[in-house]
């Protein structure tokens, strides 16, 4: 531990009184917003793309108390005004919103909806990844404006517009102010949606800018953590039909470009593949089942530099076990293709289990986690065994800390989370994490290798301890706070100077 620098005094303080100030205007705040309706998702009865919306506390839901506890059980959800992604909103014509269902001409056929969200975050940062040298403490603001318009015209034709601004106050970790931290102005989503009936069903060929999001979010994200979030450039078509959803796309990374325009060609990782969601009958168990392709121009693995051409394929299984307290998550990939002159071969597999006390007035879910995403044994086998994140949201599942990420790791985690008071919730996590392979590197949760691996070397990266609370004082407002620690384990005491890592962020969001 060290001193607190009075940088770090000054942006504690600023945070408070942000947190004051939002706190003081929430009870002040136009009651329109909590007597809205929940729109008509065509989604809700397909849960999988609802799920772990609440996994991060940056994240709508994760205030909703409800926490990781209705992500797995479905039986415990509840109808929420947001989407994770804008552009599932479909908004009634009753929703009682001003901004929402602005008709533009007589018959009412053309329609507009309005909506946007504001974000701020302190990030205070002591000994970041595991090191006391100089430039390793640091504490900076993050602001982030989204808004859109949503046109329908009749109900084949829709255009769906998102911008957004992402500012940071001044990150000085290694790295300084990254393409997830900040993004001056440019366009999130920027679409049109060409619909007809299908079935009982829709067929929707959407065409343009968009966000992605796939099942738990465990390898196709828009990463709502960040600051800049994460978009492709895509065709995609979306068949809904019989209580299935098959979404199938061919995209491009939307590469951040931080002072300039984001365009389409810089980019150099095209995303395709089929992507199948749905219940399983009156089981209350949800299914996804995927093909996801992946070709980069260029990467490097294990020192060996080339494009690369992967294909994954999954499953995942989920939700509450029949009439019972306990719940469950199971989901695992296969990737295969090639790199460079390698053959790739990799896998990973999670799991989670969860258990609630719904009669309890705290309302608690215990749960209790496993990891395991593939390393390599040997760098000149001709085959690279490093399994490949994708876009994911890491840090929901591996520590709010990102000190790791889904590639050559294994994770051991545990936790609760409850609702003390209402509107309040509180989330406890424990992580043991370890490298799957001890010849292989440790991997960011950027996916970047920043500790290599040997023969003999240890696997354990450390143990991580993430509190966090969140207040949903009124729909739409979320405050948030959260504190982790990461114990450096026998791997990075051997490598790094080996201090522990203590983060703090507060957060404040409005979504409208
Ligand atoms: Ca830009
Ligand atoms: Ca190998």
């Amino acid at each position: 531990m060290k001193r607190v620098s009075a940088l770090t005094i000054q942006w504690a303080a600023a945070g408070l009184a942000l947190l004051l100030m939002i706190g003081a205007a929430t009870l002040l705040a136009h009651p329109l917003a909590s007597q809205r309706a929940a729109p008509q998702h065509e989604d809700e009865a397909n849960a999988p793309l609802e799920v772990i919306n609440d996994a991060g506390p940056g994240s709508r839901a994760a205030s909703a108390a409800k926490a990781s506890a209705s992500a797995l059980s479905p039986a415990a959800a509840v109808p929420t005004a947001f989407h994770n992604i804008r552009v599932e909103e479909n908004w009634p014509q009753q929703s009682g919103s001003s901004l929402k269902y602005i008709p533009i001409n007589r018959s009412g056929s053309a329609y507009l909806s309005l909506g946007g969200q504001v974000r701020v975050r302190s990030e205070f940062w002591d000994d970041f990844f595991f090191s006391n040298a100089p430039g390793r403490d640091d504490s900076f603001g993050l602001f982030r404006l989204r808004l859109h318009g949503d046109l329908y015209l009749g109900s084949h034709v829709r255009f769906f517009v998102e911008g957004k601004s992402a500012l940071s106050s001044g990150r000085d970790l290694p790295g300084g102010n990254r393409p997830i931290d900040v993004d001056h102005v440019d366009l999130l989503n920027a679409l049109v949606d060409i619909k007809a009936p299908a079935g009982d069903g829709s067929f929707t060929f959407r065409l343009g800018r968009q966000e992605i999001q796939l099942g738990k979010q465990r390898l196709i994200s828009p990463l709502d953590w960040a600051n800049t979030r994460r978009s492709f450039d895509a065709a995609r078509s979306i068949l809904k039909m019989g209580g299935w959803r098959l979404d199938t796309f061919f995209g491009r990374l939307v590469q951040v470009r931080k002072y300039d325009f984001n365009s389409y060609n810089n980019s150099g990782n095209d995303l395709f593949g089929a992507y199948l969601s749905g219940n399983l009958g009156k089981s209350g168990l949800n299914a996804d089942f995927y093909w996801l392709g992946l070709d980069r121009d260029r990467s490097t693995r294990q020192g060996v530099s080339g494009s690369e051409n992967r294909h994954s394929l999954g499953a995942r299984l989920g939700g509450r076990i029949g009439e019972s307290r306990f719940d469950f998550d199971v989901e695992g990939t296969y990737q295969f293709g090639d790199h460079a002159d390698r053959d790739i071969r990799a896998e990973m597999f999670s799991a989670i289990v969860g258990y609630s006390l719904p009669e309890h007035s705290w309302n608690p879910r215990f749960f209790l986690g496993f990891d395991y995403a593939s390393g390599d044994d040997d760098p000149n086998d001709g085959s690279t065994e490093t399994f490949d994140q994708l876009f994911p949201l890491a840090h929901a599942y591996l520590g709010f800390a990102d000190v790791t990420s889904r590639q050559n790791n294994v994770d051991l985690h545990g936790g609760v989370t409850f609702k003390p008071i209402k509107r309040f919730g509180v989330r406890m996590d424990i992580h043991q994490l370890w490298r799957a392979n001890e010849n292989d590197a440790l991997y960011n949760a950027g996916g970047s290798a920043v500790l290599s691996g040997g023969p003999g070397t240890p696997k354990e990266i450390g143990t991580e301890i993430d509190l966090t609370v969140t207040f949903k004082p009124k729909a739409g407002w979320l405050v948030s706070a959260g504190y982790s620690r990461v114990f450096a384990g026998d791997f990075v005491k051997a490598s790094t100077p080996g201090q522990d890592i203590n983060f703090v962020h507060l957060g404040v969001q409005y979504t409208s």
